[in-house]
């Protein structure tokens, strides 16, 4: 234990917070690792371009190409991130062996055995997203289209993907989050809004209709505002996913890139708890629209992080991250997020809320406000040093040593 933890623990201990148990809690919150970082959301099964309406910018050196690299790449990043983790894949990452290709709507559950082996060996659980983007029979609309084969076979593929999750929660023993997104919408006004969410609608009846263990698949919808070339109507509107939802008993999904930019995911927490058992999020960083920057340690990641802990209900809310920054080195991205999700976290653990609920409840604004900005000056890194020893991770900055030595023996040969 060194000196500083020493003083920081006194320092919490006399605000009613035990910080020995908070690095515990810290250490058992599973946070879903987004492997799409690691590649610009390229996955292995089609070689075109990404589509969607979702975009990664920049060209740095070292992006995984290959299910192997990928894997590496994720090794990397846990090992520098402590605590624990549910990998989250995406359809299109199905590895096909032996020149055994399969289209969306045929993928098996062997498509994903390497996966899976990869998880089990790590300990870790596995989230699962189909993949309605980035395939030749995602040019306009998917799951909402009116030509009766596309939307069929995207059904097929939401069907398949639930199997997917299935095997994985089976063969982990743990519950696998099955996040649906589509990118659905127009780039410029329609005459119709109703008739694409209605088909929307009964194509998830349609894929929830196979039937599912709901104790094993958490479903769950995200909904989004607008991407780029659906710049006027998306048909998995916020309103549209949480009446779906909350109608179907599935599970909400929030993406914090996915609102009005004035709106903020923090303040929708609570609501959705009132309202849902459970709730998934996206945690990802906007700038000016839903860039899917890498998370800093900024207010609203603090403030969605202090609404997740004082709620009491961190064990309903399933926490993944959601970005891509392919301009930067993508592991030193990976891993910033990564900590700094934790980080605010941490600093959410290290809040005294119920005191400061209470202040609220009693009208004593002022005092509120001291202790709320007080506590911001409160030794939470060393606290935070102390996680990273416990975890065997580097701490502070000088992981960073460690992902410029893996740049140079590996992610520098992938030319
Ligand atoms: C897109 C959504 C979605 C994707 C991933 C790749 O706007 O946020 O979650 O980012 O599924
Ligand atoms: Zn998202």
């Amino acid at each position: 234990m060194n000196k500083e933890y020493i003083i920081a623990k006194e320092k919490y201990a006399k605000i009613g917070i035990d910080t020995d148990r908070v690095i515990e809690e810290l250490r058992n919150v599973p946070i879903s690792m987004h492997c799409w970082q690691g590649d610009d959301v390229k996955g292995f099964d089609f070689k075109g371009e990404l589509s969607g309406g979702i975009q990664t910018t920049g060209n740095y050196p070292g992006r995984a190409r290959t299910p192997d690299e990928l894997m590496a790449d994720i090794d990397k990043v846990i090992s520098l991130d402590g605590g624990k983790h549910k990998l989250n894949l995406h359809a299109c990452y199905a590895v096909f062996e032996n020149g055994d290709w399969a289209d969306r709507d045929a993928l098996l559950p062997k498509h994903f055995q390497k996966w899976l082996e990869f998880a089990k060996e790590r300990g870790m659980g596995i989230d699962f997203n189909p993949t309605f983007f980035s395939h030749p029979k995602a040019n306009g609309l998917t799951l909402s289209s009116p030509d009766e084969e596309i939307r069929s076979f995207w059904v097929r593929h939401g069907q398949a993907c639930i199997r997917i999750a299935e095997y994985f929660a089976e063969n982990t023993g743990i519950p696998c989050v099955m996040n649906v997104w589509i990118p659905d919408g127009y780039k410029d006004i329609p005459a119709d809004r109703l008739s694409p969410r209605k088909r929307f609608m009964q194509s998830m009846d349609e894929i929830l209709g196979i039937g599912y263990d709901k104790s094993k698949v958490l479903v769950t919808l995200e909904s989004k505002v607008f991407g780029i070339g659906l710049e006027s109507y998306t048909v998995g509107s916020a309103e549209f996913g949480m009446g779906y939802v909350l109608s179907r008993g599935i599970v909400p999904l929030m993406d914090n890139g996915h609102y009005h930019p004035t709106e903020t995911v923090s303040d929708k927490i609570s609501s959705m708890l009132l309202f849902s058992e459970k709730l998934a999020l996206h945690v990802t960083r906007a700038v000016r629209w839903d860039s899917d920057h890498v998370i800093r340690l900024d207010d609203e990641t603090k403030e969605i992080a202090k609404e997740i802990v004082a709620s009491g209900r961190i064990d309903d809310i399933c926490i993944a991250l959601d970005y891509f920054d392919a301009s930067i080195n993508r592991i030193a991205a990976w891993v910033m997020g990564m900590r700094n999700f934790r980080k605010a976290l941490l600093i959410a653990m290290l809040t005294p809320n119920a005191e400061l609920a209470r202040l609220q409840s009693e009208d004593r604004y002022t005092e509120l406000m001291v202790r709320q900005e007080e506590l911001k000056s409160y030794p939470w890194g060393a606290v935070w040093n102390e996680y990273c020893e416990k975890c065997g991770v580097k701490p502070a900055d000088e992981w960073f040593s460690d992902v410029r030595e893996y740049e140079k023996y590996e992610l520098s040969k992938r030319v």
